[in-house]
């Protein structure tokens, strides 16, 4: 079983204080081994990648190849040229809306959902804007879970690319990939899967969930700020134009035209980030010594006590009841602006985070202008839980 006091004792942040961090969806607090790993690469193997050839050099390169490699193998990828590294979920999906993004023509329709943050929106927009393609929303139901039943009038023949959500970074509706695959490919379209709130909490395999692109973000996996993951099938990253231009991308370059190098390299642009790359590879690490099963098998069930426990408490509404949740819960307590109540939680050193979660228009179908919203990991559990619980009965009686 999953030991979160000890966790906790690898997180420096957590070192004595009785700082409670339940902002995880945001970004996570990173332990020991990813911070040490990220100073090793400066301190001692700092060259550019794939170019310096002096010993250091070749070290780095090879630290950052075999950090491909582990993330290649966490998501079970055919092989690690499909690891393409970017600097987050955002630069991932800007980077196929600008490459398959711009293949569609007037009349095509991208669908994405009612649910999606706005990385997974404004991203398709643009494209609409540059193309003439029309973007269609799939709705969601009171309770919050994707509502697939008459899929017909949006799964149809002008359908080129569906971009969806695994987890909702607000309702935390765990939604049903293989089945969404199924009615994409069904009408031959293109699967984009926004998995930033799904692979630090879930184990994610790529090819049995059998979409066409995977994104997700380091910083929300232990990992360091600046680097993600674009996965996608070899076959598709083969037939897409660069998305930036720069160094490291190209094959050949003359004054007239330039080449590109192969995949994935060919969407590396300028130098990478390379020593967060072996950051993440060391979250990836510590992730797979605790396990993905148990670090599952914990949030669920802490997930549960948290919604008895606030839903113990007079005037708290909950957002969402998805079949299916992640540790994420979106909440609002009468008669108190989610503003007041996130800075009197912390008062009492503890952090949630309140607003639109860059989700404005799932906002507006719940008819909310802003929410708090807790989201746990591996270094929470019940005592934290009682705390924010204790702190929230303290605000209300204060109000
Ligand atoms: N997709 C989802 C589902 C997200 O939750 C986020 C970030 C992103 C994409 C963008 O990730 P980035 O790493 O490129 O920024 N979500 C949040 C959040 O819920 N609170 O702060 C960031």
């Amino acid at each position: 079983m999953l030991n979160p006091l000890k966790i906790k004792s690898d997180f420096p942040i957590f070192d004595n204080s009785d700082f409670i961090y339940l902002d995880n969806a945001s970004t996570t607090q990173k332990p020991r081994d990813v911070i040490e790993a990220i100073t090793t690469m400066y301190l001692e193997t700092n060259a550019n990648v794939h170019r310096a050839l002096y010993t250091i050099g070749s070290q780095a390169t090879e630290k950052y190849e075999a950090a491909r490699k582990k993330v290649a193998s966490f998501i079970n990828a055919k092989s690690e040229r499909e690891i393409v590294f970017t600097s987050g979920t955002t630069e991932s999906i800007n980077l196929l809306a600008r490459t398959i993004g711009d293949t569609l023509e007037p009349g095509d329709e991208i669908l994405i959902s009612e649910m999606e943050h706005h990385a997974n929106l404004v991203p398709w927009q643009m494209t609409a804007e540059r193309t003439g393609a029309k973007i269609v929303y799939l709705p969601i139901t009171t309770s919050g879970d994707l509502n697939l039943n008459d899929t017909k009038s949006y799964f149809n023949e002008k359908t080129k690319i569906v971009s969806i959500t695994h987890v909702s970074n607000v309702l935390g509706t765990v939604n049903h990939v293989k089945k969404i695959a199924k009615m994409t490919h069904d009408v031959n379209a293109i699967l984009v899967i926004d998995g930033a709130q799904a692979v630090p909490h879930q184990t994610v395999d790529v090819n049995d969930l059998d979409c066409d692109f995977y994104t997700f973000s380091g910083h929300k996996m232990l990992g360091p700020t600046g680097i993600g993951v674009l996965w996608g099938k070899n076959e598709l990253l083969e037939n897409m134009d660069p998305f930036m231009g720069g160094g490291e991308m190209i094959e050949n370059v003359t004054l007239d035209k330039s080449t590109w190098n192969t995949v994935p390299y060919k969407f590396e642009a300028g130098t990478p980030n390379f020593v967060q790359a072996v950051g993440l590879g060391a979250a990836i690490d510590y992730i797979e010594n605790i396990g993905l099963q148990e670090i599952q098998e914990h949030e669920n069930k802490l997930t549960k006590y948290t919604l008895k426990r606030l839903s113990q408490i007079d005037g708290i509404t909950l957002y969402g009841s998805p079949k299916r949740r992640a540790g994420v819960i979106s909440f609002n307590c009468d008669g108190i602006h989610p503003q007041d109540l996130v800075q009197f939680l912390n008062e009492d050193n503890i952090a949630i985070r309140v607003g639109h979660h860059c989700a404005q228009p799932l906002l507006k179908v719940l008819d909310e202008h802003s929410i708090a919203r807790l989201s746990i990991y591996v270094y929470n559990d019940e005592s934290d839980i009682d705390r924010l619980c204790e702190s929230l009965k303290g605000i209300k009686s204060f109000f």
